[in-house]
């Protein structure tokens, strides 16, 4: 039987890090990153539709960020502070009403999840938001941090999986980022099984 879920009030939308440098073109770029934006802008309208608040997710490094090859870290500099790297992707409609939330953006300070070190918690919580639709790059990062962390802190989590792409540095990160989070209470949805009623 197919789960259709219709949203209601205490819903939200979680964006993470659709930003230049983890799409095609960019320096970290996640395979078919691109691919997303389309389903992420339905999702986008069907949430404004209903009046239920987005928030979108970014890194914000600067330019010395711990996370970078020249410091010792993993990835090639990416999402610096005030860069084209860093800004949303163009073709993402992201409301004016939509919340930004920045993370890791200290040199010394790294943050996969939209929660960690950011006062998102705090908002959703001043929103009475319970449920959490999240979508965005990259499944086997951010996406999977941030959705754990959710679940640690209570949500009910859906996670939109036509929405979603990975890095695979090894193969089958994403199969097991999949899991992981499901092992952990997230429940995968693909977009048209959402409905806005
Ligand atoms: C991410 C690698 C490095 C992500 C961020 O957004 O998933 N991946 N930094």
């Amino acid at each position: 039987m197919e789960t259709i879920i219709q949203l209601h009030a205490g819903d939200s939308l979680i964006i993470v890090d659709m930003q230049n440098d983890f799409l095609p073109g960019g320096s970290l770029a996640v395979s078919d990153g691109d691919e997303v934006i389309a389903p992420l802008n339905r999702a986008i309208f069907f949430f404004s539709e209903k009046g239920l608040p987005i928030f979108a997710t970014r890194e914000w490094h600067p330019p010395n960020h711990i996370s970078f090859k020249g410091q010792g870290g993993l990835w090639p500099p990416h999402c610096v502070q005030h860069t084209r790297g860093a800004s949303f992707a163009g073709a993402l409609d992201l409301p004016c009403s939509g919340h930004i939330i920045s993370k890791a953006m200290s040199a010394d300070q790294d943050a996969y999840s939209g929660f960690d070190g950011t006062n998102l918690h705090l908002q959703l919580r001043s929103m009475r938001i319970t449920r959490l639709f999240i979508g965005g790059l990259a499944t086997d990062y951010c996406v999977k941090a941030t959705v754990l962390d959710a679940r640690k802190l209570g949500y009910s989590v859906y996670v939109l999986n036509d929405c979603i792409r990975a890095v695979n540095m090894n193969t089958d990160d994403d199969k097991k980022a999949l899991a992981e989070m499901q092992a952990a209470g997230a429940v995968l949805i693909p977009l048209g099984h959402i409905t806005k009623g």
